[in-house]
């Protein structure tokens, strides 16, 4: 008689669906995986950075600042829900800009001349380091590649980004005093818009969610995009905490 042969199968598949509570607590946890906790932003939150270290991050998350419209209007085009379309689309209004409103590129390019970084050159594109471009290229792909739901669920890194944009808001003036303060202007813009987004992208997300496998699928698609902002950090990191 054969053996019988063990073939366990994956707990996703059997265990029930955690509930909407639960669910949410799950997704809130990863974020002991988000780049607050990295190297570089710890030694950029504590005054560590010089001023070409800070120019250089800038200049760097202003790839992934650009890209961010490109991502949004990827899931806007796979989207068939109106209702989810008329709220994503603020999303792309942030970051261009909506009539007199020049929108948060504009503001980072504030920024950006704030730390130092003339307007022609941030838009040059010169310093952007290859593993920045690589892991904002990949999440830009992953929007245009996947169901609109999970590129609604990639976006929930935002569910931490308020505590680090009040981090910068807060240190700052006082860690980096050569930086113009209008230039932090983006970083409080954005706790608002950060907060709205996430209850639209949290709501989206625990209502397609439904099944443990597909609970499962939303950790695993919040750790990739959690992976990208870290992967970001790390190849700013090597390029910059050299100089001095
Ligand atoms: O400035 C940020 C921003 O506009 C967005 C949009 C959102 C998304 O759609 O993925 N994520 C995001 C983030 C912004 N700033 C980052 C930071 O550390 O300043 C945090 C980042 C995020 O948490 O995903």
């Amino acid at each position: 008689m054969n053996a019988a042969i063990n073939v366990t199968q994956p707990a996703a598949d059997i265990d029930p669906p955690w509930n909407r509570e639960e669910f949410k607590s799950q997704l809130m946890a990863q974020e002991i995986h988000y780049h607050i906790h990295h190297p570089f932003n710890l030694r950029m939150n504590s005054g560590q950075l010089n001023p070409e270290q800070i120019r250089g991050w800038v200049a760097n998350r202003f790839y992934y600042q650009i890209n961010i419209p490109q991502k949004d209007g990827a899931i806007l085009a796979n989207c068939t829900d109106r209702e989810t379309r008329r709220k994503w689309i603020l999303r792309i209004h942030d970051h261009d800009g909506w009539e007199d409103n020049a929108g948060g590129i504009e503001a980072w390019v504030r920024l950006g001349e704030a730390v130092g970084i003339p307007r022609s050159e941030l838009w040059s594109l010169c310093h952007v380091v290859p593993g920045v471009r690589f892991a904002v290229d990949a999440y830009v792909n992953f929007a245009r590649q996947s169901p609109w739901q999970e590129g609604v669920c990639s976006s929930l890194t935002e569910m931490f980004a308020p505590k680090i944009h009040k981090e910068r808001l807060a240190n700052w003036p006082s860690l980096y005093p050569w930086i113009e303060a209008q230039g932090l202007q983006y970083f409080r813009s954005r706790i608002s818009l950060a907060e709205r987004d996430v209850v639209h992208g949290l709501q989206v997300t625990l209502d397609h969610f439904t099944s443990r496998a597909q609970q499962q699928r939303a950790l695993e698609i919040l750790q990739f995009k959690l992976d990208v902002l870290w992967s970001m950090m790390d190849a700013i990191e090597l390029a910059y905490s050299g100089r001095v």
